[in-house]
């Protein structure tokens, strides 16, 4: 099953090592043709290049957008070389068989991602490039397609152990990355043209990813796992750089990306923040006069949760925080930057990994939530909801007091992060307790009290934290038991969605406990 390779085409928009593969394969006394930009860069290095428009007896035409849609380029990639009537097609017509495909496309993902217009955006569809991959790939018994500058290398590899032929294997892979590719590229056009025409979840979208990297291990160590980037290139886990550490990890990656978009919520010019998270909850967030002070009061939240946890920061992290964040073990840090004090701090802890991001994520942008299931994808928008004070109705007797509004809507901005059922105890913009996963309400009520309370022991307080708190409930009480358990722990004010059955209830329950309770019409269950 090995094929020789005598002819190949070359028609890449990204130049990267072009002339080295070309360079390798004309040494090999394999014939070279090309595209315009592509041809004219191979020929200033010195190659012997052929022009596709004497494959096709036409020019280039149309800005390019005609060079290679022609049967003398598609009836050299599709043609059976074991078939006799393709074989006479070819002979009849003059079409010479092309052994290897060379293409990259017009970097579509890349142009909308710089925020391109639409008419750019459009020019940059790739049309000659896909058919040509496809065409192919379908006929990966003779033919070679390599659509990554990734690729080159093994390829160049293979036609030196098999002496200028490929094994089929071989070109069954190549096919494989082919469609891939192709697939990807599709969609990503697809879903910009949703994007730009403001279609949301319900509508016909599809989806594919590009695969940023293999990953040693999925959630357990007996499965396999990826990660794969969709060509948004939001601030957050997808473009972070990695500045020290091992690779990231499959739940390090989940986490990572739970505290990112926490933190996210809190804009650097309303002061320091910080988020703590352990298996993609927060079990501690909070803000500061400093970034130092926002980091140690989360980790007074749960100091136990915080060990091996995930810290997220929404400013960019200052030698004084790396101090305070490297007493105890810590997986993750990302942080919109980081200055070189801070660096020097975690350069001495090997398996401490610094993320950088470009700026914060934008909680209120639009885009996509997938998530599967058995036999499909649940598709919907991004929870981007947010609610502003003028919003909330405040539904008891006693209206909150401004101290206790600020960590109303604080602890609203948590909660919505929090696995469902969410309890979230907020006192003076930190996190006091948070409940989170439960199956009932008021069993999250209850564990977020309870461990606020063995945190105020192990700190040597004497009332415990959520004293004078507020507490978030990311979904209505059904009953107004979960509501006076949160008066018991201490709790002064809540906010919740509001729209039960027994809202009556719930609010006679409030005003006799003396608390004051506002409703936000918003839920944001997170399961
Ligand atoms: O505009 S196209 O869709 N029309 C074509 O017929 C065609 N053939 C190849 N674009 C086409 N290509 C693309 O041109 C390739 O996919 C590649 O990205 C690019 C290479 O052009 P050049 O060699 O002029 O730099």
């Amino acid at each position: 099953d090995l094929t020789p390779v005598r002819r190949a085409l070359l028609s890449v928009s990204d130049k990267t090592g072009l002339v080295e593969l070309a360079k390798t394969l004309a040494a090999r006394g394999i014939e070279l043709v090309s595209t315009g930009g592509t041809a004219r860069t191979m020929r200033e290095a010195g190659l012997e290049v052929q022009d596709v428009s004497d494959l096709t007896g036409f020019p280039e035409m149309m800005d390019g957008r005609v060079k290679t849609l022609h049967p003398g380029v598609h009836g050299g990639l599709l043609a059976l070389r074991d078939d006799d009537a393709h074989v006479a097609a070819m002979k009849e017509h003059g079409i010479g068989a092309i052994d290897l495909l060379v293409v990259n496309l017009y970097p579509f993902e890349e142009t909308v991602a710089r925020g391109a217009g639409y008419d750019e955006a459009i020019e940059n569809i790739d049309i000659g490039g896909p058919a040509m991959i496809r065409a192919a790939a379908k006929n990966h018994a003779f033919v070679n397609v390599v659509v990554d500058v990734e690729d080159y290398q093994p390829l160049l590899d293979e036609l030196e152990v098999h002496d200028g032929r490929t094994s089929y294997a071989f070109r069954q892979r190549l096919a494989l990355n082919a469609y891939a590719r192709t697939g990807a590229y599709d969609a990503a056009v697809s879903a910009w043209m949703a994007d730009t025409l403001g279609e949301t979840a319900p509508r016909r979208r599809v989806f594919a990813g590009t695969l940023a990297q293999t990953l040693r291990y999925g959630e357990n160590p007996h499965q396999g796992a990826a990660f794969y980037t969709d060509g948004t290139a939001r601030a957050g886990i997808s473009t972070a750089e990695q500045h020290q550490g091992k690779e990231l990890s499959y739940n390090n990656i989940n986490d990572t990306d739970a505290a990112f978009e926490l933190v996210s919520e809190f804009l650097p010019e309303d002061g320091p923040a910080c988020a703590i998270i352990k298996h993609a909850n927060p079990c501690g967030v909070a803000r500061g006069a400093s970034l130092t002070e926002a980091y140690s009061r989360a980790f007074d939240c749960d100091r136990t949760s915080a060990f091996g946890g995930i810290v997220a920061l929404n400013q960019p992290l200052d030698r004084a925080t790396a101090e305070a964040i490297a007493e105890i073990f810590t997986e993750v840090v990302i942080a919109p930057g980081a200055d070189e004090g801070a660096r020097e701090v975690f350069a001495a802890k090997k398996n401490l990994r610094l993320l950088t991001t470009d700026g914060l994520s934008d909680p209120a942008a639009g885009g996509l939530a997938v998530r599967q299931v058995s036999g499909g994808f649940l598709v919907q928008d991004r929870d981007n909801g947010r609610i502003g004070e003028w919003e909330l109705k405040t539904v008891t007797k006693r209206q909150p007091t401004s101290e206790e509004l600020a960590d109303l809507l604080f602890a609203w901005k948590v909660a919505k992060h929090v696995k469902s059922n969410a309890i979230v105890y907020v006192k003076d913009g930190a996190t006091v307790g948070v409940g989170a996963g439960q199956m009932s309400r008021v069993d999250s009520t209850r564990i977020a009290a309870r461990k606020s309370q063995d945190m105020a022991e192990a700190l040597g307080f004497s009332t415990p934290l959520t004293q004078g708190s507020v507490v978030a409930s990311d979904a209505f009480f059904p009953f107004p038991d979960g509501l006076l358990t949160a008066a018991e722990a201490g709790a002064t004010a809540v906010i919740q969605p509001g729209g039960s059955m027994r809202d009556d209830k719930v609010i006679e329950a409030a005003d006799e406990a003396g608390l004051a309770m506002v409703f936000t019409s918003m839920r944001h269950f997170r399961h």
